[in-house]
């Protein structure tokens, strides 16, 4: 079903985007009226590696929630690598949902280096929806996963030099371009597919923002806000300060504007503007991103702030970096 290609019309408006990536194109898009499933869609430039995962499955006719567990990538985002809180702590967030409206998730979990398939199976495995802390370890070790270190030595080197002044204050699209030396502050990588057969799954995995406080948990992990999917509408996911978007329900209420006739992009914006319409004052302070497909596999993003990417992989292409609409450019 992945031949049934169809015409992508992207409009050029921001070509000159190639910046981004060595490897991707960067395009800013009028229109998507790509419908060629299946599909993968992830945020931020590194959702370029994480599609690769998710995309050995959905090619070989695999279901999109065994796509969204494959997800794996190796920069600060999660896992392994995620900065710390204040204290020194790498805590993970993550969940994930299927097709059929089942949902797991984690939080502030310590010393498991992969959380979403924790997440996974305390949605199949257990009566649950979401185990947080130390409970969620236990029960990751119960399974048969692996407890270990998850602050590197270089992660430990930055949250050392962060020590010296103990400032918090998010950095904007700081996802983008991390590399060692890198000011880091939260990361983050959502990620929504669809399979062959239309269904529809996804996924959100953090470290949430470095250097917030022990314990702290943002959207992420939290269905509905940082993540949300109905096989009968489409998926929404996001990134940014978390605080915003649950506050917002913001990926529930991308897709009830998606069941209501919007597109992606434009139910992305409207959750975007609900956010700057509680809170004007801060909206040029933060960055909250929303990503979403819909049934027929349309997607769209909005963002406040420029600087949001986010990464298509389908079979036409795999390595597609699109720039996501904002409210500021
Ligand atoms: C959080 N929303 O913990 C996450 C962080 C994030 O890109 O998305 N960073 O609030």
């Amino acid at each position: 079903m992945y031949n049934r290609r169809k015409f992508i019309k992207i409009s050029a408006a921001g070509a000159s985007l190639a910046a981004l990536s060595n490897s991707a194109i960067a395009k800013s898009i009028s229109s998507i009226t790509d419908t060629s499933l299946p599909i993968v869609i992830s945020t931020w430039d590194f959702g370029i590696i994480a599609n690769k995962g998710a995309w050995k499955v959905l090619s070989t006719g695999g279901r999109a929630l065994d796509a969204i567990e494959a997800e794996d990538i190796t920069n600060h985002t999660v896992g392994r690598t995620g900065l710390p809180d204040r204290d020194g702590h790498v805590t993970l967030d993550s969940c994930i949902m299927d097709e059929f409206g089942n949902c797991g998730s984690v939080a502030a979990m310590e010393n498991i280096a992969h959380p979403i398939s924790v997440a996974r199976l305390v949605m199949e495995k257990t009566p649950h929806v979401m185990l947080v802390g130390e409970g969620a370890t236990q029960f990751a070790v119960e399974q048969g996963m692996k407890k270990e270190k998850l602050l590197t030595p270089e992660s430990e080197k930055i949250w050392k030099e962060w020590l010296k002044t103990a400032k918090y204050s998010p950095v904007m699209n700081i996802e983008n371009g991390q590399k060692p030396g890198d000011k880091y502050n939260h990361d983050t990588i959502g990620m929504l597919a669809i399979d062959a057969k239309g269904n529809i799954s996804g996924g959100c995995t953090t470290s949430g923002m470095a250097f917030k406080l022990h314990g702290r948990v943002g959207d992420s992990p939290i269905i509905g806000a940082g993540l949300y999917v109905d096989n009968e509408v489409g998926g929404a996911t996001s990134t940014g300060v978390g605080e915003e978007v649950i506050r917002n329900v913001g990926s529930f209420l991308v897709v009830e504007l998606m069941r209501q006739g919007l597109s992606p992009e434009d139910a992305c914006k409207e959750a975007v503007h609900r956010i700057l319409k509680k809170k004007p004052e801060i909206a040029k302070k933060i960055q909250v991103g929303f990503l979403a497909i819909n049934k027929k596999g349309e997607y769209g993003a909005y963002a406040i702030q420029s600087g949001f990417s986010f990464a298509v992989c389908n079979a036409q292409q795999q390595d597609l970096l699109i720039k996501g609409k904002s409210y500021y450019s």
